[in-house]
């Protein structure tokens, strides 16, 4: 793997935004129900050039604790004002300038982005080439939310293998579980398939879970609480299908506890999630190294995030279709010029300097709602 540098800033402001994109259809989970996407945009304004990353926070604190609201704040009270407080920065710096302040790591994620993107592009470099990315063209799996009935979960799903997604993975929550699975099942084989709960179960719940085994899925996702790590090994224990953790790997060390108690199987890395784009690296490489397989989560992205997450998971340990899915499965406007589509199955990872995509500034301008600039 050739990694590649990153050159300093120096950080004039911080530009950020919060935008209301419409989504093509309401995305149900476990937790609730989306019809807009709520997400906050950062800008970096430096002497090299701007740079763009993304917020992946949502409206409500439904997923973590982290929602607009608080991004919004902790960003632009702290975070923007500590990094603005350096004479420069260089990307790698920017996690332990930021440490002092404790959580916000999606907030965190989205100014880090900002400042890779900035520094990247005045380099010259792709985010994929920083990061060590191996592979041009990554498998697309989609995620699917929770539909109406189970009938029209299959037919959804049909319509995303018609158009060549390489896995499917279903949102399921409790009396939407088995009877949802199985009808994909039956429908269309032995299509790579998983499932999502969202934290909905507790361990009470092993006996129903277990009946997931039927239907030899890739894995089951994040089926208990976020900090419920040693339950999450005794549902493994009694489990054949594979737990995966993605709301409970919060960073480095909770992976490697994970791993430790024997809590998952596979680990599903979200950027946002786990503080940048660089801690989500070393935790690929802490994964790489173990064997254990990993796979690149989403968060409803913009062509920005999208883009860093195409860059993400191209690295080797990302051997499982991740939720990188072309960006008209849920926007019919994007906020890039060139927003990821599908291709074959699978999704081409931008080479361009930086993120390697660039802004549609009248679709930028158009789903603001509100912006702030913040100042050295
Ligand atoms: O970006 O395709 C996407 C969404 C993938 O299901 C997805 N994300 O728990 O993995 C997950 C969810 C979190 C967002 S739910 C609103
Ligand atoms: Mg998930």
């Amino acid at each position: 793997m050739t990694r590649t540098e990153a050159a300093r800033v120096q950080l004039q402001e911080f530009e950020l935004r919060v935008l209301h994109i419409p989504l093509v259809a309401p995305f149900t989970t476990s937790f609730g129900t989306e019809t807009v996407r709520e997400v906050i945009i950062v800008r970096a304004l430096t002497d090299a050039g701007d740079g763009w990353g993304e917020i992946v926070t949502q409206a409500a604190p439904l997923y973590s604790s982290e929602y607009t609201q608080s991004a919004w704040d902790v960003a632009s009270r702290y975070l923007a004002p500590a990094l603005l407080g350096r004479e420069s920065v260089a990307p790698h710096e920017v996690a332990g300038i930021l440490e002092p302040f404790v959580g916000h790591r999606m907030a965190k994620a989205g100014l880090e982005l900002a400042v890779l993107d900035a520094s990247l592009r005045a380099t010259g470099t792709s985010l994929a080439a920083h990061l060590g990315a191996v592979k041009d063209m990554i498998p697309s799996g989609v995620s699917v939310g929770i539909q109406r009935d189970p009938s029209a979960l299959v037919d959804v799903v049909g319509g995303y293998l018609d158009e060549g997604y390489v896995r499917i993975k279903i949102k399921i929550k409790p009396g939407r579980d088995i009877d949802d699975t199985a009808a994909v099942r039956n429908a269309y084989g032995d299509i790579p398939l998983q499932v999502d709960a969202n934290s909905a179960y507790t361990l009470a719940d092993v006996d129903l879970l277990s009946q997931l085994d039927a239907f030899d899925l890739l894995l089951v996702e994040q089926p208990l609480q976020e900090d419920d790590l040693v339950d999450h090994a005794t549902l493994a224990a009694r489990l054949k299908t594979p737990v995966c953790l993605d709301e409970s790997i919060t960073s480095l060390k909770a992976t490697r506890d994970a791993h430790a108690l024997r809590s998952a199987a596979v680990i599903n890395i979200k950027a946002g999630r786990v503080g940048g784009y660089l801690a989500a690296r070393d935790i690929h490489d802490f994964c790489l190294d173990r064997d254990i397989p990993v796979w690149c989560g989403g968060m409803l992205e913009t062509g920005i995030g999208r883009a860093a997450n195409a860059a993400l998971a191209a690295l080797p340990g990302f051997t499982l279709p991740g939720d990188v899915s072309a960006s008209d499965r849920f926007y019919t406007r994007d906020i890039v010029t060139e927003p990821i589509v599908l291709e074959d199955g699978h999704v081409r990872v931008p080479t361009g300097p930086g993120l390697g995509v660039e802004i549609d500034r009248d679709a930028l301008e158009n789903f603001t709602v509100v912006r702030e600039t913040v100042r050295r």
